[in-house]
Order: structure tokens, then sequence, then C-alpha cells
């Protein structure tokens, strides 16, 4: 009997008494469970399950959607993804929450309640992650036919502990509970070759190549639901899992040597095991080498098969597909295209050039050097040997072409090579996603300048046309509206709720600025975010604040150039201030709260947590300074986690080295949620200031002109410290084990780092951070004044959201248009 889809699709409509009835039928016939055995954890199962039924119709119906519009599709590369929890996010997007919370009043069920017992999922590091999150967000919001690729970790970012002030690293086990929000794709299952060697054929002189990998790998997706803003759409993130194709190798397995049959079922799977934790440098590790093939050859396999079903003309593949790469983690794509359409397609090179190179974009995030990938060509021996003669031929031709516009500049040639010859030869995949892509983009206005001046100026000068910026931006659906809801509900109440999807709306606030009535409804509610946090904090750290202090936050990985230490030593500078003059008269408490993981490896970043919470011990017990100042680390800083700091924000700490944050996205967070910044003409602190007014920020520092000088000139920390006794009382307090009583001597690879080399000018603008931050606190007290300029940094925060960012990607670089439902359907 053949299936008769009509019925089977009549059969299920969501509707509001629906709701309960679903609950109730998971929480029984999939959680086997009632009154007196059912959990917290099962209600919270049961709600989900509930909601993503929601999902799946729209879900469907989105593919069908985009199929029948033959658009050309979007497909993110990003071996990142920050989706922090997605219960309330989905609910909110679905526009279900009414009718939510009304079909289950009656079952005396609150759907808020259980939010805490969704495991996040924290597939990423930090920006880099998150932003490719927010991006999801909005491509799904906009009617973009986007699919997001990644890796399927078993393991995402580790859990932060604090042991005896030190970060201790525990794993994130976070399928422990499964992933309600996954659908595994056993169909869509396919093989990654590793190793081996090329053999080299003949077919009527035209040498071919064929790959005889040594072993493969199986990858297995697994989709996820990016559910779109009030539209109805359902994109999807595909992630892919590591499993060993047989069992066991019989072979092995009956030559008795059982261990190896294991050890390579074993190895193999670890491929998607753990998430790197590393945003700072190239980890150099094979392990990560081989994570980016897997996931970029399994990612390009299945963006194949959808084009085949379209199409069977490769030269329309440009015209079908663009595949955006996040940062050069996914870079090896554009070999495995080469690889695929010449070796497997049999195109020739240069058509297989010219499709390969028009279907790729390229997104740097850092200007780091020691972020800038760089891979030995021995890994590509050993695992990529076709792809390492591949990116060979590519460097040769690309230099002939380099060499015809600079003849005889030998010097060019080596700066541009796609090789690194010494001191270990090594292949720039920077250099790779430039040559192959149509777009290179920057991530804020002077980054993408600094990437045009300094970072690639010789391929600037090649490729003039490919370079761009896109400001990054973020989305205000789980950053305000799900994050901050007394604020979303205030904003809607006067200019209605347009401003969710169009967040240039929010400019007619800036006539509230004024209200006296709106100022007061807009402080109590960050009095109200301010009392949650205040819990939080005790909850998470044992340390008592005052609801109304004024909540100075600096939450983001830590890193030297990012200055937490520029932070800390100007709180040591306030603690020794208030202990001399004892000047406590109508001095709001001030709670300097930081979070942030640091790279396991990266030592300096993890002292200098230490150094934070050993000057919290300190001050925070001090009654001599009567509770005037409270310092606060919060440990595991994620996703929801913010969603909770953010809202209850004052003053939001920006204060990176000139030059050296390629954006950031926090800054963006706390000003749309009414905080005011502290921060360095840096990233996308200019485009913030510019935005929302001089008058409404607080800008210090030098700027990146002037870092460049000073860098080229001869700067000596030394020097400063000792001519300037504000700096110079610190770092004695500081090498007198004040804070370190049981444990001398152990900031001092801090302070020598300071006085010896200061890489990132923390001596040089510490005067400047100190005299902006006593006239913040001069203004803070005019709460008016305050008040205003918080509302109107609310008010002009409309570019900075990422659907903003997202319809220039789709406009500029994907040459993509939003597929809407013909009318009436
Ligand atoms: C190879 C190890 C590694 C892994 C990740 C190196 C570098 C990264 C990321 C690129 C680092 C990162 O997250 N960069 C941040 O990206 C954000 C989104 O564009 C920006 O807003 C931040 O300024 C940038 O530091």
């Amino acid at each position: 009997m053949k299936a008769n889809w009509d019925n089977i699709d009549a059969q299920i409509t969501m509707q509001k008494e629906s709701l309960a009835n679903f609950f109730v039928h998971y929480l029984k016939f999939f959680g086997g469970k009632d009154r007196y055995s059912a959990s917290e954890l099962d209600v919270y199962n049961a709600l989900a399950y509930t909601i993503r039924d929601h999902i799946i119709e729209k879900w469907l119906a989105t593919k069908v959607l985009y199929n029948k519009s033959h658009s050309k599709r979007i497909y993110y590369l990003s071996m990142e993804y920050l989706l922090g929890r997605l219960f309330s996010n989905n609910i909110i997007n679905l526009g279900a929450d009414k009718e939510f919370r009304e079909g289950l009043k009656k079952l005396g069920v609150d759907w808020e309640d259980y939010t805490p017992w969704e495991r996040e999922s924290a597939l990423g590091n930090g920006g880099l992650g998150r932003l490719a999150a927010c991006f999801l967000d909005s491509m799904a919001t906009l009617n973009l036919p986007a699919i997001g690729y990644g890796l399927r970790y078993e393991y995402g970012i580790f859990r932060q502990d604090i042991c005896q002030g030190y970060q201790v690293e525990e794993p994130d086990e976070w399928l422990k509970f499964d992933n309600i929000w996954e659908m595994k794709r056993i169909e869509h299952t396919v093989p990654v070759h590793f190793g081996g060697e090329v053999e080299t054929y003949h077919i009527d002189g035209v040498e071919k190549f064929n790959w005889c990998p040594s072993y493969t790998v199986l990858g297995i997706p697994y989709d996820m639901p990016v559910v779109g803003y009030g539209n109805n759409i359902v994109n999807t993130l595909r992630l892919w899992s590591a499993k060993v194709s047989e069992e066991f190798d019989l072979q092995d397995f009956n030559q008795g040597n059982y261990i190896d049959a294991v050890s390579e079922k074993v190895e193999g799977e670890t491929l998607t095991k753990v998430l790197y934790p590393d945003d700072r440098t190239e980890s150099g590790r094979e392990l990560r080498f081989r994570q980016q093939y897997f996931f970029v050859c399994c990612s390009i396999q299945d963006i194949m098969r959808k084009f085949l079903k379209e199409s069977s003309d490769f030269r329309d593949f440009p015209k079908k597909a663009v595949i955006q790469l996040n940062d050069t983690h996914p870079s090896i794509s554009i070999a495995e295209l080469m690889r695929i359409l010449v070796d497997e397609k049999h195109l020739p090179w240069d058509v297989a050039w010219d499709i390969t190179r028009k279907s790729f974009g390229y997104t740097n995030h850092t200007i780091l050097p020691e972020a800038l990938e760089k891979w030995p060509v021995e890994f590509f021996q050993r695992h990529l040997p076709r792809h390492l003669q591949i990116i060979y031929k590519l460097n040769q031709h690309f230099l002939q072409e380099v060499s015809v516009q600079n003849p005889g500049d030998n010097d060019i040639l080596r700066r541009m090579s796609l090789v690194e010859e010494y001191p270990q030869k090594k292949i720039r995949m920077a250099h790779l996603a430039i040559i192959g892509s149509t777009s290179v983009n920057g991530v804020s206005e002077i980054h993408s300048e600094i990437l045009k001046e300094q970072v690639m100026p010789d391929f600037y000068n090649s490729f003039p046309h490919k370079f761009n910026n896109k400001t990054n931006g973020i989305t205000p659906r789980r950053w305000l509206l799900q994050a901050n809801p007394s604020l979303a509900k205030l904003i809607t109440e006067k200019i209605g709720k347009e401003w969710i999807t169009d967040l240039s709306q929010l400019k007619k606030l800036e006539k509230y600025a004024d209200d006296k009535d709106f100022r007061k409804r807009f402080d109590k509610i960050k009095l109200e975010n301010k009392k949650k946090l205040a819990k939080l904090i005790e909850i998470e750290t044992g340390v008592v604040v005052e609801d109304d202090a004024i909540f100075d936050v600096q939450i983001k990985r830590i890193h030297e150039y990012k200055r937490q230490l520029m932070n800390i030593l100007h709180v040591i500078h306030l603690y020794c201030e208030l202990r001399d003059h004892k000047n406590f008269k109508d001095a709001p408490q001030r709670v300097f709260l930081f979070a942030g993981k640091a790279a396991p490896g990266y030592y300096m970043a993890k002292m200098i947590i230490k150094l934070i919470l050993n000057v919290a011990k300190v001050i925070n017990n001090d009654e001599l300074i009567k509770d005037k100042i409270k310092v606060v680390f919060i440990p595991n800083y994620k996703v929801s986690l913010a969603e909770t700091i953010i809202p209850a924000t004052d003053i939001s700490e920006q204060i990176s080295t000139a030059g050296k944050e390629a954006s950031g996205t926090g800054n963006m967070k706390f000003a749309l949620n009414g905080a005011l910044t502290i921060g360095t003409l840096d990233g996308a602190n200019i485009e913030i200031m510019n935005e929302v007014g001089k008058e409404n920020i607080f800008t210090f520092g030098l700027d990146i002109d002037e870092i460049k000088a000073k860098r080229e000139g001869n700067y000596e920390p030394y020097q400063l410290y000792s001519e300037n006794p504000n700096i110079k009382k610190v770092i004695d307090l500081i090498q007198s084990n004040f804070f370190s009583l049981h444990e001398p001597g152990i900031f001092e690879p801090i302070c020598n780092s300071l006085l010896t080399q200061d890489q990132y000018f923390v001596f040089a603008d510490f005067n400047a951070y100190m005299e902006c931050h006593e006239k913040i606190l001069q203004e803070y007290k005019n709460q008016k004044q305050w008040t205003k300029k918080a509302i109107l940094n609310v008010a002009r925060m409309g570019k900075f959201s990422s659907d903003r960012t997202i319809n220039e990607y789709a406009a500029d670089i994907w040459k993509v248009s939003p597929v809407k439902p013909k009318k009436g359907k």
C-alpha cells in the first residue's frame, strides 16, 4: 500500500491546546514519566520535544520552498559555532512564547523555569564562533537559503573551574543528556580519505592523478534547526561527526593484533572528539589539521551532491553555490574543490580553477601573526598528498602571474608565495584563501584597512577588487529581545516591534532620552537586571555586592592584547587611592566584574586570572575601604552568562591596544543594552563612537598611528614606570607580594614583562585610562545625564545588527536574494 502523503500531512497541525497535549504526550510516552517519577530534566525534555515538532514542520516546508526556488545557495563553513542555549531562542523566533505559556498554564508549568536544564552548545572559543551563530540567526530571519557546516565535537569548549585562584579545565560533556535539537542524517554519510600516495597515469596524452589513500573515515551529518524570527523559515546547521568505516579491521583482528584493529577505530573517531580551545596561536597540531580537512571534505561532497541535483554543468557551480570561509580554518576547501573538479569530474585545470575561485569568499578575523595559519608541508605529504600537488601547481601559476606584473622582483615572489620556505616549509593558508576567493573581507573598517595596508599589502595591490569590509553585527533577537525582555517590552511599547527585524527603527527612541518617565522606567529595568546579576554573583562567587552598585564589566577571552591587565592595575590604583585618601563621601560601590577563559597553554593569560582573583580576595575583604570597591571574577564564562551580565552593566570595558581587536562584538551587545563604553579607538569601537556620538562614549588612549610610532620609536616601559607615580605604586605593591603573601613572587613574570616589554602599551595608556575613569565617575553621579546617554546608545545601535551585516554579505559577496514564499502561500 503506497503512503498517502496528503492525508499524512493533513494530520499534524499545531493548535494551542495541542501544545499542552504534545507536552504531556512526550513526558509520558517519550520520557515514560508521570507525576511521581518526572524529574525537572524530563519536563525540560518534553517541553523541548514539543517545540521541536513545531520547528520540524516549518523546517520541511522551508526545504520545499528553497528547492522550488532553485535559488543559489549560501554555504557557511566554520570550525566553530558558539550557539549557547536554543530552547528560549527557538520559542521566541517561532513566536510561540505566548501560545506556549498559555497552553501550559493549566498544567502549572512555566517553560522559563526549565531553561537552565538545557546544556549549552558551546562549540566555539569566542568572537569568531559567536559571530557564526549570530550570522545563522540573521540568514534564517532574512529568508536566505543558507546552510552552516561545521564539526559536531563530542566535547565543546572546556568548563573553567577555579582552584586556588587558578583556571582548571574540565571536559564539556554537552552530549551527556542527548542533544534534542539534532537529527542524525545517516543517509548522507560520506567517506573521507587520508594518507597514501598519488599515482599518475595518462589518458590520450593528458596526465591524470589517482589518489590512493591509506585510510578512510566516515562523516555522519547531524542537522540542527536554525529558526528564523517570525517568518516560518527554518534553515539547517549540518555538523559532521567522525566514525570509522569498518567496525573492526577484520584482517588485523584475525591476525590477532587486536589492539591495532581497535586503535584504528579509536584513532578515527578522535577526529571529532574535542574542540581546540585555542583562539590565539595556530596549534600546529596534526589532529587540528585533520579535523579541518575532515569537515571540509564532508561539506564539499554534500554541496556537490546538492549542486548535481540542480545542474550537471559545473560551470554553473558559482551561479548555484557560494562558500564563505570563516577565517582560514576551512580554506583547504579551495584545494579540495579543485581536486574533485580535476580528478573526479575530469575538468581541464583552468576551467576547474575558474569555477573554484568564483565560488569562495574569505573572512579574516585577526591580524595577530601567531594566529595566521601555516601548515607544515609534511602534514600534507602524510595526510593530503594530492592536495599538496594541487597547491604547488596553483602556486606555480600564481607566481608566474606575479612575476609578469613584477619582473625581476624575487622578494615579492618570496613574500606572496603560498609556500613559506624557511625555517620550515609551510603552506600559508591565508594566501591560498585570498587567491582562491572572489572576496577578502575584514570585520570592521579599521581592521579591513589594516589588512590592506599592513597584513596583505602585496595581495591588495594585486587584487584590490577583492578587498572589502563587512563590519560585524549581533542578532537583536538573542542579545536584546531574549536577554533583556523588560527593556525589549518598553521599546516595543514606544516604537512598535519592527525593531526586532529592522534595528534601525531604534532611532525612534532618541526623543525618549528627554522623557522623564521613560528614563525612570529605563533605570528601573537596569536596576532589576542588576538585582538578578547581584544574586548570580553571590551564588557563583560568594561575593556580596549592592544591587545599585556601578557594574563595570570586562567579559571576553583572556588575552594580553585585550588588556585585562590594565583594568586590574587600575583597580589596584583606585584601591590605594581609597585606602590613602579615604574619600568615601557619596561614592557609589563600584563592582569590577571580570569573566573569560584562557587558552590552556597560555601561561600569561592564566597568571592574569590568578592576579585578578588574588587582588579580589584582598580588596573584597579589606574593611578599610568600606565595600566601596568589589572585584569579581565569575568562572566559566559562556553565552548564557553573558545574557545575564550584559543587561545589568553600566560600563563596558573595550580597552584593547589600538590595532589589535579586529572588531569585537561584545562592545555592540553592551551598548545595545544601555551600557556606556570606555574604549580605545580600536575595532568596531570607532564605528560605535561614530554612531552614538562622541559625547555618549568614553574613548581614551593612543590611536593606531600613535601606537605605531611608539612601537617604531624606542618605547621604554621601565622609564614610564619610574616616572609615573601611579604606575610605580601599583607595580611596587604587586612586587611586594601584597597580593601574594602566601605565594611570593608568583606575579614576577607579569611585572617583568610589563617593565621590560609592555608589548601592548599598558603603561603608555595607563594615565589616559585612569583619567577617563575619573571622568566616568563624575558623569555617573549625574544620573539624568547618564541615563540620557544610555538611551541614546540604545537608539543609535541600529547599524550593529547582524541583519545589516548579512544583507551586505548577501548583496556584495554572495549575490543571493531572500527566497520569499509566493503571496497567499
Ligand atoms: C588557529 C587558532 C585560532 C582560532 C580562532 C586563531 C584565531 C581564531 C579566531 C579568529 C579568533 C577570534 O575569535 N577572533 C575574533 O573574531 C571576532 C569576530 O569577527 C572579532 O570580533 C574579534 O575582534 C576577533 O578577535
